[in-house]
């Protein structure tokens, strides 16, 4: 972290911190999934540590997924790191953009290797030369696989802990099928997934849709997606894709098949994949200037239980309490912990859980234990409630439930008063000038959404479009394109995308600067 001219809300616990969310959106975020313990930076720009706090939220969303693609008879498996370069470059057209963006290893020891391998930014070429040795017949079909890996792009700008990392972790999912109507089912299915990931999981709302001719992977037929939105920053950001490639790869990778009838056909494919970004994004959506907050659904301490010894009162008797709180609470499969560290105060307790974002206190003192109950406090409402221990274990599990979906309307309600109807050039440069996402009618022709960007292009990134929502409203004959004033075909989402964020980094290194011509100019004035 930067130091320097900090802003102190600093307690007297010592815990805190120094940037707000409204006033320094991108120093507060790489503040808090510090202090949080989520992430510890590391010493090669753009990778970066995630510690047990963050794993065990992708942990969470593992388990879920995991078990639900396995519903789908989706199978894991797991294919090597490293590409040879002829494979690599074997499907050139899908590479081609990407190319600045791969890792390679040149070296073993002090000498070349002889021929350079690259390290896997994604598997399409990794796996489908295997797809062609597997797959013959039509009982070969379908061929569902899925792999939970790491992956390496090495990205130039902006590098962001989640949300653009050089390395991250991902699911990814490739699968053939005998006809097109099964891949185009399986996308949507998967996708379903995705949004119940963000939406049950993450509590923030998302818009399900298809890219744009321009915006999908270029090496697929179409592409959907799940859209989010960061109202701090008023952009968009994908969470999450579902492609259906059509029969590109199958084409390259010669991945073929004979039917019942004896002829030949060619696979139908899919890739889908979601990664550790959205952890960044519940981070972004929900944090506040106490840390993080954690949705239930995702927290590993679900409920964190504070003695709140007092200089004569009965200190055993509250420690017991608490153990017996923890038991309750664990009995009935809520994930709660105590902390029972004597040489931190309770007030430096509730900052430092408050900080990690733990959904719900129990603070225990002489009094709930004189009462036989416990004080209960939000952490997304800072409300607090004294529950009886008769009756704990079904008063906790309706709070952490109607917390997670406290935190999803109030995502869902700020998320919508960010997103604006515009029918002309100009209602859409005012909404976008006061950072919203934008659903706007639209002729969908590739020059007009060149045109879009090209007009829009400023400093802080260009308007795109984010994606085609599949959830259109009807559109009265004679509606024209907001952009071109041709026929509009369908109601576009658009809007400004994080990942064009330069704010982030840009606004903390002129600072860095700024503070350090005020050092010297100090130093200087002094001698
Ligand atoms: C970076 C370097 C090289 C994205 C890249 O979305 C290649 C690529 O192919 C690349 N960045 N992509 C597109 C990935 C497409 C697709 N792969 C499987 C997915 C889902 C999982």
């Amino acid at each position: 972290m930067a130091g320097g001219k900090k802003k102190e809300v600093k307690k007297e616990t010592g815990l805190g911190l120094s940037f707000k969310k409204e006033e320094n959106f991108g120093e507060w975020y790489s503040e808090v999934v510090v202090n949080g313990e989520m992430i510890e930076y590391y010493d090669i720009s753009g990778c970066y540590i995630l510690r047990p706090w963050a794993m065990s939220i992708w942990e969470i969303m593992q388990v879920f997924f995991d078990a639900e693609i396995k519903k789908m008879k989706i199978k894991n498996c797991y294919f090597p790191l490293f590409v040879s370069s002829s494979v690599l470059e074997k499907e050139k057209d899908h590479i081609e953009g990407f190319a600045p963006e791969v890792a390679w290893v040149t070296k073993s020891g002090k000498s070349d290797l002889e021929i350079p391998i690259a390290i896997r930014p994604t598997s399409e070429t990794v796996m489908y030369p295997y797809f062609s040795k597997w797959i013959r017949g039509h009982r070969d079909l379908p061929l569902k696989l899925n792999q939970w890996c790491n992956v390496v792009r090495w990205e130039f700008s902006n590098p962001t802990p989640f949300i653009r990392s050089r390395e991250f972790l991902w699911q990814e999912g490739h699968t053939a099928f005998a006809t097109k109507q099964e891949a185009d089912e399986e996308v949507l299915q998967i996708l379903e997934l995705y949004r119940r990931i963000y939406e049950e999981f993450l509590a923030i709302p998302i818009i399900k849709g298809k890219k744009s001719e321009m915006e999908k992977f270029a090496g697929g037929l179409y592409t959907t997606s799940v859209e989010a939105f960061i109202p701090n920053t008023g952009r968009g950001i994908q969470g999450a894709t579902s492609h259906c490639l059509g029969q590109n790869f199958a084409k390259m990778f010669e991945i073929n098949f004979e039917n019942e009838k004896g002829e030949k056909g060619m696979a139908w494919q899919n890739s889908w994949a979601y990664s550790t970004r959205t952890i960044g994004v519940m981070v972004m959506v929900h944090g506040d200037d106490k840390g993080l907050v954690l949705p239930p659904k995702v927290s590993s301490v679900q409920v964190i239980v504070v003695p709140v010894p007092f200089k004569d009162a009965n200190t055993q008797g509250i420690f017991d309490a608490c153990a017996a709180t923890v038991d309750t609470l664990c009995g009935a499969g809520i994930r709660a912990e105590a902390d029972y560290r004597e040489n931190y105060s309770p007030g430096w307790k509730y900052s430092h859980w408050e900080m990690k974002g733990v959904p719900l206190r129990i603070e225990i003192g002489p009094k709930d234990l004189a009462n036989n109950q416990v004080r209960a406090v939000r952490r997304d409402s800072a409300a607090k409630v004294d529950i009886s221990c008769d009756s704990l274990a079904g008063k906790v599990k309706d709070m952490l439930d109607d917390i997670q979906k406290s935190m999803f309307d109030a995502a869902t309600q700020k998320r919508d008063a960010c997103i604006q109807v515009a029918k002309t050039w100009d209602e859409f440069k005012e909404a976008l000038s006061q950072r919203k996402m934008i659903l706007a009618p639209w002729c969908d022709e590739e020059e007009v959404e060149k045109d879009v960007k090209d007009r829009t292009r400023g400093e802080m990134g260009a308007a795109k479009s984010l994606c085609s929502p599949f959830d259109q409203p009807e559109l009265p004959e004679g509606t024209t394109c907001f952009a071109s004033g041709k026929p509009a075909k369908k109601v576009d989402l658009l809007g400004k995308e994080l990942l064009d964020y330069q704010l982030l980094v840009r606004s903390s290194s002129i600072f860095k600067l700024f503070e350090l011509l005020v050092l010297m100019y100090f130093s200087w004035s002094t001698h």
